[in-house]
């Protein structure tokens, strides 16, 4: 009997948001890091669209969406209760979450990446970007976490995206002043949860030892 197969990149935010919750489920995996500018043929051949993480159960299905692969592991396994809010639904969750894979992940991108596209100016995404970020610090001065006062499913799906707008330019993101978002930011970035999602491993070759992840659940 083998373990579900996760195709990861370790700096990948969707991959990131997946793994905390693979391992928060306790769900043990083989993990292949993937290196993307070598993507290998079994992830090709498995996923035509090739992005990470891409999770294949030893049934043979498939999960192509970080969002997909998190709601599977804690629909099977949330001993945390991260897919149970202590204040809202799990469809606000998937609202507030989806405004962060989409306007915020945009100007993200033409804010961190500007190299990639043709006549952008990065501090007009900036300040889009942090339009999100005042909506978060406002809900998280009534809370400690988005939906109460521990974190939740929204939190982890989000926070690898605020890590990364933080990172692009961080003096300028530390004098914002938005304290209830640095102080989640950080809660959140040196807990357990996901430090040890942040191991190292070697680039996944075809007839490499199988690495295993996660199951790992912390109380
Ligand atoms: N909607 C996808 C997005 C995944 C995604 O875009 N991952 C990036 C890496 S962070 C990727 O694999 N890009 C493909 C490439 O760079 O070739 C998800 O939620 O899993």
């Amino acid at each position: 009997m083998g373990y579900p197969v996760l195709y990861s990149f370790r700096r990948c935010p969707y991959a990131m948001r997946a793994r905390m919750a693979l391992s928060a489920s306790g769900q043990t995996c083989e993990i292949r890091e993937v290196v993307l500018s070598k993507k290998p043929r079994e992830l090709i051949d498995l996923s035509p669209k090739a992005t990470v993480p891409v999770l294949q159960l030893v049934t043979g299905q498939i999960f192509e969406q970080s969002l997909d692969i998190m709601r599977w592991a804690l629909e099977k396994n949330d001993p945390l209760g991260w897919l149970d809010p202590e204040y809202g639904t799990l469809g606000d969750m998937l609202e507030l979450i989806k405004k962060a894979d989409g306007d915020f992940k945009y100007n993200l991108d033409h804010y961190k990446y500007v190299q990639r596209y043709k006549n952008v100016d990065p501090l007009f995404h900036r300040t889009e970007g942090e339009i999100f970020l005042k909506i978060l610090d406002k809900i998280l001065g009534q809370y400690n976490y988005l939906f109460g006062t521990k974190p939740t499913l929204a939190d982890y799906a989000i926070v690898p995206f605020i890590r990364q707008f933080a990172n692009t330019e961080r003096n300028w993101f530390d004098a914002l002043g938005y304290n209830s978002l640095q102080k989640w930011l950080d809660n959140l970035l040196t807990n357990n949860q996901f430090t040890e999602i942040m191991n190292k491993y070697p680039a996944w070759q075809s007839g490499d030892k199988p690495i295993i992840f996660a199951n790992n659940t912390i109380e």
